[in-house]
């Protein structure tokens, strides 16, 4: 069967791109629309054409996975140019995601059409590329530079509403699925024949690129310099655009094939591809059958309404689903609420958030003093204090509350998920859903498996995070889980290098420089020093002590110091501002000199290299003992958890 179906319809002939689950521009697809563009502008009974997806989408873009390949065939431009130079009228009607190559595709199409529901953009930044048939230069011909390099830099998507207002869809077609469409966009091509309509192509449209003044790339450039550090592709977008507005076409469109090849073969480009992949594996669970499906959760309980319960519940109610928060006080409830209203009017000031938006999600989250009262939830997450007998008695009170079906969830970062349900008559139904600080931000959400935790409630947990936009990683019930887990061996390396010549702001320095957007010790002193010395003391009598311990983490808290909240940690602070206090290079040169070390100079990479290969060691060592199922889980956790850099693959890629 060919990857792209043709049939006639009178004198219109009909072009199915059918290479599922995406309709990705493969090889396969060039090869087979080239045929067929030659087909249909030789065959004189062929006045029109229509170009369509089959299923539920437009293509979504060139087959990420042939990038770093080597293929025999027609080049990725052919059937663009192809189409766009064709002598028939070419209708592209789009459906479901017309992104990147897709949407490049349709760009070269002499008009288009699209149902209601259809996204579009052009997403290549995201995987490492460009725009690399043209997108760069024919998007900001029908919507305007600033758009475009908003757009494209961003890989940002539209609805089809605003890509008619802007002239990227010349129609909207009433309808939901495949058949409206191609109903509708024949109706379009029959009127184009019959008319006899020019066969527009937008690369001849120059208003909207000429006269454009150099300093609006300059500005832009400029104002995304920080957010784009270490990036490749965004500014060579920028360049692209820049080169539409003051070259002529061929320059100009060969220049965007040059930076697309450029980027394409960048060790970088391979990172985020690998990323995009690994986190559509990481959703995957190893080990139950695929018939057993996420069931949507219609409505949560929140037990706890502190930092990290009132951040899970924006997160559901930022989703649209609706929440209720439970707490022991009616003081500890109006406290949360307001801190919720607090970060909702954050939002809104800073303009990331409309003010109905927020009015609307505040409205989702109620609050509640009694458990019968959210017994009919379909999902109940606890975030209590992290401690084992608080947490049971809470998981023991849930148990005779929740309605039967109902997922019992923990998001505790270093608890025995089974001890946890064991306080239940339904370990089945308990699962651990870790969510990373601040909740309605960080996109990972780390699920646990528990020993009972059964296939259906793994897969709704799992199934969870696409509701709330997240990503869902789900790890084994070991001590800390995956991403604690390395964030302890990442935080013992770090500490080893104090002891022996670094100090805190040059580690922080170092691994900022990297990439990661904070370093540990600025990490640590945000979240408070107190919660990890309470840990250890507990752990003390369990520590391994023919192994390596260092002792500065608690002599800092011996001093009172618990970080930011306390005025000082391993920083002084005025607000929020850290400067490096000289009082702590002289508490770790007397731990130094106490444990008999002697310091000398680490050098920044020395620093960087220790740290990561700590947490790849750790990485594979969790994987080897079967608590992450892959190590692109390892990965997704770490850049979408901690914010490690993902244009380094991940750890795999840095290690
Ligand atoms: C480009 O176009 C360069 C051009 O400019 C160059 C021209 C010369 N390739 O996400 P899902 C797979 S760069 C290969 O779970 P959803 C995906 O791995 C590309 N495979 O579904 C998964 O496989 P599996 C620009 C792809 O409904 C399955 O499809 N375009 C591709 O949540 C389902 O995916 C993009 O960057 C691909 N391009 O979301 C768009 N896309 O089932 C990237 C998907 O084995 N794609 N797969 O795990 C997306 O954003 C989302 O997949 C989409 C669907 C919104 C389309």
């Amino acid at each position: 069967m060919s990857s792209v179906n043709y049939r006639r319809e009178g004198d219109i002939a009909i072009l199915i791109v059918d290479n599922p689950p995406v309709n990705a521009l493969s090889m396969a697809v060039r090869v087979a629309l080239l045929d067929l563009i030659e087909k249909t502008d030789t065959d004189p009974e062929v006045k029109g054409v229509v170009l369509i997806g089959a299923g539920k989408t437009f293509v979504a873009g060139a087959d990420i996975r042939e990038f770093g390949k080597k293929l025999e065939g027609p080049s990725g431009r052919a059937p663009y140019e192809a189409i766009e130079a064709s002598k028939r009228p070419v209708i592209a009607a789009l459906h479901g995601t017309a992104l990147g190559g897709g949407l490049e595709l349709a760009l070269t199409a002499h008009y288009r059409v699209a149902l209601p529901s259809t996204r579009i953009g052009l997403p290549e930044a995201l995987v490492g590329v460009l725009p690399g048939a043209g997108g760069t230069q024919r998007l900001p011909r029908l919507v305007g530079v600033e758009i475009a390099l908003d757009l494209i830099t961003n890989g940002k998507h539209i609805d089809a509403k605003n890509a008619l207002q802007h002239g990227v869809v010349d129609e909207l077609v009433d309808g939901t699925d495949f058949d409206a469409l191609l109903r509708g966009a024949l109706a379009f091509a029959r009127n184009v024949v019959a008319e006899k309509l020019p066969l527009k192509r937008v690369r001849d449209l120059n208003e909207k690129v000429t006269g454009i003044d150099s300093a609006v790339f300059a500005k832009y450039r400029e104002a995304n310099a920080k957010k784009w550090k270490g990036l490749l592709a965004p500014w060579k977008i920028v360049d692209c655009i820049e080169a539409a507005c003051t070259k002529p076409w061929d320059q100009a469109y060969a220049f965007e094939e040059r930076s697309f090849n450029e980027c394409k073969d960048s060790p970088q480009r391979a990172a985020l591809s690998y990323i995009f992949f690994a986190e559509r594996e990481a959703a995957k669970i190893a080990g139950i059958s695929p018939e057993v499906k996420a069931q949507p959760v219609k409505s949560v309980a929140i037990v706890g309404a502190g930092t990290m319960g009132g951040g899970i519940a924006m997160a559901f109610a930022n989703n649209g689903i609706p929440v209720k928060q439970l707490e022991a006080s009616p003081e500890a409830l109006e406290r949360g609420r307001g801190i919720i209203k607090q970060n909702y009017d954050t939002s809104v000031a800073r303009g990331s958030m409309s003010q109905s938006k927020a009015d609307e999600a505040m409205s989702r989250i109620s609050g509640t003093l009694s458990y019968e009262e959210i017994g009919a939830c379909d999902m109940v997450i606890e975030a209590v204090f992290e401690e084992m007998s608080i947490k049971k008695e809470v998981f023991g009170k849930l148990d005779k509350v929740m309605k039967p079906g109902a997922i019992l969830a923990t998001n505790t970062s270093t608890l025995d998920i089974d001890q946890i349900a064991s306080a239940t008559q339904r370990p089945e139904a308990v699962v651990g859903t870790h969510f990373f600080s601040p909740a309605n931000v960080m996109k990972l959400l780390e699920c646990v498996r528990g020993g009972k935790s059964s296939a259906q409630t793994l897969a709704t947990a799992m199934g969870l995070a696409k509701q709330i936009s997240k990503v869902a990683v789900l790890a084994g019930n070991c001590d800390g889980f995956i991403g604690n887990r390395i964030l302890g061996a990442y935080g013992r390396q770090a500490d080893f290098l104090l002891e022996e010549g670094a100090t805190p702001w040059q580690v922080d320095e170092a691994l900022k420089a990297f990439g990661l957007p904070m370093g540990i010790y600025l990490m640590r002193d945000m979240a408070g020093l107190d919660i990890g010395w309470r840990v250890r003391k507990y752990r003390e009598q369990f520590r391994d002590k023919s192994l390596r311990h260092s002792l500065v983490a608690d002599r800092i808290c011996e001093q009172g110091r618990y970080g930011q909240k306390t005025g000082a940690g391993y920083y002084k602070y005025d607000g929020r501002n850290a400067t490096p206090d000289p009082a702590i290079e002289q508490l770790i040169v007397e731990a130094s000199r106490e444990l008999g070390i002697e310091r000398k100079p680490i050098s920044d990479q020395e620093i960087v290299n220790r740290i990561i290969i700590a947490m790849v060691n750790e990485g594979a060592r969790i994987v080897g003992e079967g608590y992450a199922a892959r190590a692109a889980d390892i990965d997704v956790t770490y850049v979408y958890g901690y914010g490690f850099p993902r244009y380094e693959g991940g750890l795999s890629g840095s290690g």
